[in-house]
């Protein structure tokens, strides 16, 4: 087992994977930028070192920074949390080429799942249910004309660098389609210099499913069922629970198995997670793989007892998983809030500043994972999230009674906060019935 480690990472997920070191009896290296400098997280690790100035590309992006810390640090293995450099190959790369160990998959693994045209592609080999569409990259107008004709308007393009909703556009007809097609392949070329496109039939208000996944260097692959991210808006989720309301007991065992295929047959090592659409009849079709640990992992560990972040730390030093398929129960139910210092009345606008109050709610089945704290400055030049509110309780009900209390609980002022927004949806008929997809916020409350 590693002796020390280096967090590539800040917030939330930073003092996590401290925590986890901690009790494995690792030391930690943690990073940081000018805007971090003095933050209270950084000093529960062994060692702090400033990687550069506060925009992200100049510290947390910056390789040569994040690699000369490690250096420094004299670490055997690299943490990259989630974001930042966490699904970048070629960081992956640099790392073992430095004798580093890169916490999560192979560096291949890694390249070939974030082509999501080739991740398409496997899934097929795999026997995985995919979006009818393009077998391939859209090579021109006419070959998108007539994969549109066999599956049926409305089909979505995507960009196969994209991922996260970035570089979609929907057509319902020939003359849309051949204009969405340019748009398309222009944007994806301005935002990812790759202006590879493909298609699928667009299904209509999906649920979004995700199965967790656990695969060791030694043929061992698991997953730990799924968590349900239908509740967002506008790509950005909002909240996330396991298990998944209303969904049947068969398409949740198929989906499952399918997500273990499917990360079989990419040779897929580490933490991962497979994401799945859900429409109406429970069909789910395969869209992509998270090659990484992900914000919502709490709600898995609530449910299963297994702790992820030291999971995939025992992975990447080799061992064996511990547990088999038949180990993994789910007991109860979880949800997680994602708390943002942001201004819901101007349109989830951030709201970085100075937290002057700030009280934390406890009791039987709340857990609290945040780096902020009263007087904490929220630095404007990073994602607006400062913790995750988490329950844990045997019904839905009794979840969604939890959260409410403990978002009574929970006050956080300076700073404007998702906190009265999250109270609010809680208390919709239609989320109490565990009616949610994607669409289910917008439709809802409507901005
Ligand atoms: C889709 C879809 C409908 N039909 N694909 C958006 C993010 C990316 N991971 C895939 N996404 C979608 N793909 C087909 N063929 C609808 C979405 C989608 C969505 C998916 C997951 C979570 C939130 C979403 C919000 C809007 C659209």
């Amino acid at each position: 087992m590693y002796t020390r480690i280096l967090v590539a990472n800040r917030g939330e997920i930073a003092l996590r994977i401290i925590r986890a070191c901690r009790e494995m009896g690792i030391e930690t290296v943690a990073i940081f930028s000018e805007a971090d400098r003095g933050s209270a997280y950084l000093d529960l690790a062994d060692e702090a070192i400033c990687v550069g100035s506060p925009k992200s590309a100049d510290s947390y992006l910056k390789i040569a920074n994040v690699i000369s810390a490690a250096e420094v640090g004299n670490v055997e293995a690299i943490h990259p949390g989630y974001g930042f450099l966490a699904e970048n190959a070629h960081f992956n790369e640099v790392c073992r080429s430095c004798k580093i160990d890169f916490i999560g998959p192979t560096p291949v693994a890694m390249e070939q799942l974030g082509d999501k045209n080739r991740a398409r592609a496997i899934a097929r080999d795999a026997n995985v249910p995919v979006v009818p569409g393009s077998d391939g990259l859209i090579e021109d107008d006419q070959e998108a004309i007539r994969i549109a004709h066999e599956i049926g308007f409305p089909v979505l393009i995507k960009a196969t660098a994209g991922g996260g909703g970035k570089g979609m556009r929907v057509a319902a007809n020939d003359l849309s389609l051949k204009s969405a097609l340019q748009q398309a392949k222009n944007e994806a070329e301005a935002a990812f210099g790759n202006a590879g496109v493909y298609l699928e039939k667009y299904i209509e208000n999906p649920r979004h499913i995700e199965v967790q996944v656990l695969a060791d260097h030694h043929g061992n692959a698991i997953h730990l069922y799924e968590r349900d991210c239908s509740t967002q808006r506008r790509h950005q989720k909002l909240i996330e629970e396991s298990p998944a309301p209303n969904l049947s007991e068969e398409a949740r065992e198929a989906m499952c198995a399918a997500a273990v295929r499917m990360i079989k047959h990419a040779e897929y090592t580490n933490a991962g997670t497979v994401e799945f659409i859900v429409d109406k009849e429970n069909n789910f079709y395969f869209i992509e793989v998270n090659a990484r640990i992900q914000v919502e992992h709490p709600v898995t560990e609530m449910v299963t007892g297994i702790d992820l972040i030291k999971s995939q730390i025992r992975i990447a030093a080799g061992e064996p998983l511990e547990i088999s398929q038949s180990d993994i129960k789910v007991q109860g139910v979880a949800m997680e809030c994602r708390i943002n210092a942001e201004n819901v009345d101007r349109g989830f606008q951030p709201s970085a500043g100075k937290i002057t109050k700030m009280i934390i709610p406890g009791g039987l089945g709340v857990r609290f994972d945040s780096h902020a704290h009263a007087d904490y400055t929220v630095p404007p030049y990073y994602d607006s999230m400062i913790g995750k509110l988490i329950v844990y309780q045997p019904t839905r009900g009794e979840a969604i009674e939890c959260m409410s209390r403990a978002l009574d609980e929970l006050q956080i002022e300076g700073i404007q906060t998702t906190v009265p927004f999250h109270k609010k949806l809680l208390r919709d008929s239609a989320f109490a019935d565990g009616w949610i997809d994607t669409t289910f916020v917008e439709r809802t409350f409507l901005d």
